[in-house]
């Protein structure tokens, strides 16, 4: 069962499960167009395993039924306002999907299928402006954003319900994955995008927030892999998953630029209106714990990464 399907994550997990044999069921709240766009991309929409069943992560009745009528043996709680931005915009909504959602869903398990393994999408947000250069499992959580703190909680209540309950909850800690099924609001979707839109005649500069911002980008595909390999470990734990390398996004948006060979500088513009009421100025994570315990490695590299959602975005904007 995987809440959030729909999403980046959720479409990249399914794609991991399925070839494994699994039926999987993936919970869709009601939209008024039921876009399946992210899984139909991956060629799995129709998959005869795939099973979408209804349901909001806010609205504990329906997770409840759902659970009821599933038994599930594994669940992935993805489901979430995953948008650091919007959250200042709705800090009260973001709270209730990203933070009451996620216990919304450790409760329907602990009433329904207390003996499921449940995986919970922490963030490295949760770590914020960290003092550590590098952020593992025992950095201390320095939130920043209504997501972030939203995201503390869902992850102590997890670490809560695991110890109280003995529930076999583990919580990824995951740094900055993207792919070409990223959102476009996200600052790597909305460079290859862009690029490529310029390249197109569409457009002829990047207008963007913070180019000083430094992230650790990983490929979503590798992250959705590490998902799979905690939920199977014996022991349910927290780890962080990341790739250990940081550029910031005036580098990123150099090696999108490079990709098409033009210079960033030319067209790349910071707007104040952009910026974050508070930013998370550098992130990079230490994942020798998921490589030691569960054998994870990240296999795509950030100039590959850049070059495929490049490769993506150019083909989608000729098309359109
Ligand atoms: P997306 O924003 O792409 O997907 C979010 C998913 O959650 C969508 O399927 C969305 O459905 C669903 N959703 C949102 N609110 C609800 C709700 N109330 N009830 C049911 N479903 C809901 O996020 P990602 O795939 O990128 O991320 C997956 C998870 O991992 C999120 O929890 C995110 O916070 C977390 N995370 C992501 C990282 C990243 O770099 N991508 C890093 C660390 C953590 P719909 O399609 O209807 O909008
Ligand atoms: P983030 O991702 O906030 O790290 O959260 P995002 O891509 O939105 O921002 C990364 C950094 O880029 C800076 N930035 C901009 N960001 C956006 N979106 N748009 C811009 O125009 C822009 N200009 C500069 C931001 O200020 C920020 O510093 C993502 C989400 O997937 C979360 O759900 C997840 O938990 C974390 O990654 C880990």
């Amino acid at each position: 069962m995987i809440t959030g399907i729909t999403g980046q994550d959720g479409a990249y997990l399914a794609a991991e499960l399925l070839p494994l044999g699994y039926t999987v069921y993936g919970l869709t709240r009601r939209r008024s167009d039921n876009s399946l766009a992210r899984l139909n991309l991956l060629g799995i929409a129709e998959h005869k395993s795939l099973v979408l069943v209804d349901g909001d992560i806010t609205d504990l009745g329906s997770i409840t039924r759902v659970l009821e009528d599933v038994k599930p043996t594994e669940v992935y709680n993805l489901a979430a306002q995953s948008f650091v931005g919007a959250s200042w915009q709705q800090p009260l909504y973001t709270s209730l999907a990203t933070g009451l959602g996620a216990l919304n869903v450790f409760e329907a398990v602990r009433i329904k299928c207390p003996g499921a393994r449940v995986y919970q999408a922490s963030s490295s947000e949760m770590f914020g402006n960290s003092t550590s250069p590098m952020q593992n499992e025992t950095t201390p959580f320095n939130p920043s954003s209504p997501y972030a703190v939203a995201k503390v909680f869902a992850h102590h209540m997890a670490v809560n319900y695991r110890r109280s309950f003995g529930m076999g909850i583990s919580c990824g800690i995951l740094f900055n994955h993207e792919s070409p099924l990223r959102g476009i609001e996200f600052v790597t979707r909305k460079i290859t995008h862009t690029v490529a839109k310029i390249v197109h005649g569409q457009a002829d500069k990047l207008v963007l927030g913070n180019l000083d911002a430094k992230r650790d980008w990983g490929h979503a595909r590798d992250y959705a892999h590490a998902m799979y390999l905690m939920v199977q470990h014996p022991l349910p734990e927290d780890y962080v998953i990341a790739t250990g390398i940081t550029v910031s996004v005036g580098e990123f948006c150099q090696l999108a630029f490079d990709c098409v060979g033009l210079n960033a500088s030319f067209y790349v513009e910071s707007a104040a209106a952009l910026q974050r009421p508070a930013d998370v100025g550098h992130l990079c994570g230490d994942a020798t714990k998921a490589a030691q315990r569960l054998g994870w490695k990240p296999t795509t590299t950030l100039a590959q990464l850049v070059e495929e959602m490049v490769k993506a975005d150019l083909e989608l904007v000729r098309k359109q």
